[in-house]
């Protein structure tokens, strides 16, 4: 079954500029911006301009263009959060939610990174 997105979601409507945003870095393709509700003193949401639901949604339908700058952006989040280990930082964590088992509660796709402090293991 193909992907319905609704237009009228949330981080639809940051991106049409209807509802402010802490942004940390806006290219053509994607914008990052400080969650709302930080789980950690670190918590940016990475998101494509594009209309996808999903992770698996994105790979399967954006342009290779889109898929690069989603992830270097996501790369300069880390460089500017100083979590980066390559800047060594003490790292972080990436999370992509999707659907109702995985907990999505914003149905654009959106890349969580989270760090600042130990997040202990999640999956064991
Ligand atoms: P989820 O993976 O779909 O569950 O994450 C949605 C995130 O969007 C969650 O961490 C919220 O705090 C965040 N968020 C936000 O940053 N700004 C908003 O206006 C709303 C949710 I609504």
């Amino acid at each position: 079954m193909a992907h319905s997105y609704d237009p009228n979601n949330i981080f639809a409507r940051i991106l049409r500029g209807e509802i402010p945003n802490r942004t940390l870095i806006e290219t053509d393709h994607t914008l990052a911006f400080h969650d709302i509700n930080p789980q950690a003193p670190h918590h940016v949401l990475v998101i494509p301009k594009g209309a996808y639901v999903t992770f698996d949604h994105f790979c399967a339908e954006a342009s290779d263009a889109e898929i690069v700058d989603f992830h270097r952006t996501a790369a300069s989040v880390c460089a500017m959060l100083g979590v980066s280990l390559g800047d060594g930082g003490a790292g972080y964590r990436g999370i992509t939610n999707a659907g109702g088992h995985g907990g999505q509660e914003v149905p654009h796709y959106h890349l969580h990174i989270v760090g600042g402090a130990p997040l202990g293991r999640m999956l064991s």
